[in-house]
């Protein structure tokens, strides 16, 4: 999780991306990844802690009560890379089990440099932590090279972060971190399952609206950022079960006709009433279709463990002697 603002390199790339998402015919969209600047990052660990919103404590229920068969399925010694550490409160859990066999490297991977100060704060005392201020997979390069003889890897996708990702991307993302390891190296991939549409909109949707905050910031951090004049309250967050696709779409719907300058974008944006900006795909998954998705990535599924009070999985992948 980030912590921005952008360094001016990274405000081009935002720049862009949201130019390309809205000066466009068709649905306009932006990209989820930018939900994450300081108020975003805030806005998340608050819904985090929502009754209506499970996801994030039943990952942490999940690993806290299975971390030790995890680091029985692993030989020793492992180093445990994370694509997009956020501050690392799950992670304790795993790295407690395996360093108590040996001392555990541990390569938090974030794009954000406070998220990994924190990491090191919060687990130095477990882990000898090593930050890599990069991308998932850049920073996955970077730490394999830096793996002693004989060392393993497990690398952590926690929080079903991979369900943010279009299906048709998810394989071939797993694939690249995949020809980044090893046979015998390891994948924990995290992924919320499929439940109850109610309870799905609840959390999406929350009564507090804390939710809608979150969705709503990323017009203000364009404004705030590339000298966009959205008025927030112009627009209405808006939370869709999509059931054939089974994912929640999170959407900020138009309220009237109205023009929308973004400087460093270099646009003006026409929407009409009830005209919407897709801003998330939440994915959710079937046990078995995580199992198919190891496999068309080049790994094999050895275990799978769900947490009971809101369906949530935690599946090992061991990556297979053959790339894919
Ligand atoms: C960061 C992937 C866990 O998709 O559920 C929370 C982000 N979006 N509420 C998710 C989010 C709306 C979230 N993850």
């Amino acid at each position: 999780m980030s912590a921005q603002p952008c360094t001016p390199l990274a405000l081009s790339v935002f720049a862009s991306e949201v130019q390309a998402g809205l000066a466009t015919e068709g649905q306009k969209t932006l990209p989820c990844r930018y939900f994450y600047d300081d108020v975003g990052t805030a806005l998340f660990q608050t819904i985090s802690l929502l009754p209506e919103y499970g996801l994030t404590r039943a990952d942490d229920r999940v690993i806290r009560a299975n971390a030790g068969e995890l680091a029985a399925c692993l030989p020793s010694p492992v180093a445990v890379l994370e694509l997009g550490s956020g501050t690392g409160r799950k992670t304790r859990w795993i790295l407690e089990a395996l360093s108590a066999r040996a001392r555990v490297a541990y390569y938090p991977i974030d794009v954000s440099l406070t998220a990994l100060q924190c990491c090191r704060r919060e687990l130095s005392d477990v882990a000898g932590v090593v930050p890599v201020e990069a991308s998932y997979l850049e920073g996955v390069t970077r730490a394999v090279s830096l793996r002693k003889p004989r060392e393993r890897i497990l690398t952590l996708f926690l929080g079903s972060t991979i369900g943010n990702f279009e299906r048709s991307e998810m394989a071939q993302f797993l694939q690249e971190v995949r020809a980044r390891l090893r046979p015998g190296d390891a994948l924990l991939l995290g992924t919320d399952l499929d439940k109850s549409e109610s309870r799905m909109t609840l959390a999406y949707d929350d009564p507090l609206g804390v939710t809608a905050a979150f969705n709503l910031n990323l017009l203000a951090r364009i404004n705030r950022e590339l000298g966009g004049d959205f008025v927030i309250q112009g627009f209405a967050h808006q939370a869709l079960y999509n059931r054939s696709e089974r994912r929640i779409e999170m959407h900020l719907r138009s309220r009237c006709d109205q023009e929308v300058f973004i400087r460093d974008a270099g646009i003006a944006v026409r929407f009409r009433a009830g005209e919407t900006i897709w801003t998330e795909s939440s994915h959710k998954f079937e046990l078995s279709e995580v199992r198919r998705l190891a496999a068309h990535s080049g790994f094999n599924c050895v275990r799978q463990w769900v947490d009971q009070e809101w369906p949530f999985a935690e599946s090992l992948l061991i990556a297979g002697a053959t790339r894919v």
